[in-house]
């Protein structure tokens, strides 16, 4: 299945571009050249998107469980199918290495359909039972038209894993991919139409946030959004969509700390550290941007790190070498490199990287910026503070549990944290009082896709996965039936 160069937005079961008739350019990071383009949507594709899945809804939630498991898993079957041209198109549209959308991304995808797909069969509501008076049973009811707004840095695994529960619960989408990053989210509308998705179920709009992405949660008809993104967009869709009493979702960004004890297992922590800092460019809300490490450790954990962290290979996404390929786009790269200036204004050592690399032939316009380690910086300067959302880390060391606690906990951020430690006493204390909504010990991103996933403070309101996401996706009815 070969990426078409003109993506078209995908309505009623229609291929078709924006009412307008205009398209926005689709830029490939590793060489900073347009490769296609993509709708310009606004409010009158969402209204057409909005009607369609209004149309489709009666039907797509009056079908019973096993024909929405067969089509879902359908789904999951043909993203399997398709695995390598689906990778390939996400490490173009994005720049990240191959390697990690044939091992993250594509294969998260169709667990992401497969794994809702059985959820279907396996949901169950509630009763409560009033002895010798009366019995109440929840009915759980699919909301309707429902909005799914989705970022670039896992583009198709992050919006499947919005679509596939609010299918699964009965709903109809209308959806809206990063404009960054459009090209598997189109090829998914095509492996929807063959799977036999009904016409309107999924209807996806491509096009920017403020235009498409707004309009979808402005639309009266939309009764909930879930929504993954940078927090100042979080607090924008927030202020829309609560004067209108939507359910919402909102999963933001992080700043998340690495804590690092020195009774931890060296070789395991090193290799944990290198993936959480660096993987994907470091563009996942989940990486660990913040390291702390227990003095005694410090300085072979720095010397360690900063080693196999220059060893890393920066280069074309497509290369079986490259472990980081192209940052999204210019001006994300930029933005990265502006907190780079700062870090080093606010008194920060960059130990290694920081500049771009030069990854020669084709790819002399890509983004690309080694990986980098920052020393000597205080928990309260803005490099600390906000999300840089890029290959960088700061790292410092700590004295006690409690300040190893109160520099974690020190942020507006509190999505996840990882603990490297073997006594397990300690890691139970320090989990109970991170202020995060996940934590790893002696680990990082393992998921079981039935655990809560989300975050407190800025990083958002609500939670995904599991019954968690089916329950946000449905309306609880309580039925009480009096006795005789
Ligand atoms: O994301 P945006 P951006 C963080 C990261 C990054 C920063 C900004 O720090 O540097 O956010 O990234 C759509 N109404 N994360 O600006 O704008 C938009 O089109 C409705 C963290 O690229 O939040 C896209 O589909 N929708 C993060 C989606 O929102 C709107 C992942 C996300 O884009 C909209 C990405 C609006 N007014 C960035 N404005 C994570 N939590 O994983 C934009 N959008």
């Amino acid at each position: 299945m070969a990426p078409d160069l003109q993506i078209q937005n995908y309505i009623g079961g229609v291929f078709q571009p924006a009412v307008s008739g205009a398209f926005l350019d689709n830029i490939d990071p590793s060489t900073g050249q347009v490769y296609s383009r993509l709708p310009d949507s606004d409010e009158r594709d969402v209204q057409l998107a909005v009607e369609a899945a209004a149309r489709a809804f009666p039907a797509w939630s009056r079908t019973g469980p096993d024909a929405r498991f067969r089509i879902l898993m359908r789904i999951a079957d043909l993203i399997g199918q398709n695995m390598e041209a689906f990778a390939r198109a996400e490490s173009v549209d994005s720049g990240k290495p191959l390697s990690v959308s044939m091992s993250v991304d594509i294969p998260r995808a169709q667990a992401n359909f497969r794994f809702f797909a059985t959820a279907t069969l396996q949901f169950a509501s509630e009763s409560h039972h009033m002895a010798g008076e009366a019995a109440n049973f929840t009915l759980r009811q699919p909301l309707g038209v429902v909005g799914c707004i989705s970022p670039w840095n896992l583009p198709l695994y992050l919006f499947t894993w919005k679509i596939a529960p609010a299918l699964a619960a009965g709903n109809c989408v209308a959806g809206k991919p990063s404009e960054l990053t459009p090209m598997t989210a189109y090829m998914l509308s095509k492996v929807c139409q063959e799977a036999g998705l009904p016409p309107g179920v999924l209807n996806i709009v491509h096009g920017l946030g403020h235009k498409a992405g707004q309009a979808i949660v402005e639309h009266p008809q939309v009764k909930a959004v879930s929504f993954t993104g940078g927090t100042e967009t979080g607090r924008k869709i927030a202020a829309v969509a609560a004067p209108m009493f939507k359910k919402l979702s909102l999963e933001l960004g992080g700043k998340n700390p690495n804590l690092i004890f020195a009774d931890c297992n060296f070789e395991a922590m090193m290799e944990g550290a290198i993936r959480s800092s660096f993987s994907n460019n470091g563009q996942i809300c989940l990486c660990g941007s913040r390291i702390y490490v227990e003095r005694p450790l410090y300085e072979k954990f720095r010397d360690e790190f900063v080693r196999r962290t220059q060893q890393l290979i920066t280069g074309p996404p497509l290369s079986p070498e490259s472990a980081l390929g192209a940052l999204v786009s210019r001006q994300h790269l930029e933005k990265v490199e502006q907190y780079l200036s700062l870090a080093r204004a606010e008194g920060g050592v960059i130990l290694c990287g920081g500049e771009r690399a030069d990854v020669g032939g084709d790819y002399r316009g890509g983004y690309f910026l080694r990986p980098a380690v920052i020393e000597g910086l205080p928990l309260d300067c803005r490099a600390n503070q906000e999300e840089i959302f890029g290959p960088v880390v700061t790292i410092a060391p700590f004295d006690s549990e409690e300040e190893a606690l109160a520099l974690a906990n020190g942020t507006a951020y509190g999505l996840s944290a990882t603990l490297w430690t073997q006594d397990v006493s300690r890691a139970n204390r320090i989990a109970e009082q991170l202020q995060a909504g996940i934590v790893w010990v002696n680990c990082w991103m393992v998921r079981d896709l039935r655990t809560p996933f989300g975050g407190v403070k800025n990083s958002g309101v609500g939670r995904e996965g599991g019954n968690e996401a089916l329950r946000f996706f449905t309306e609880p009815k309580n039925v009480c039936i009096k006795y005789g």
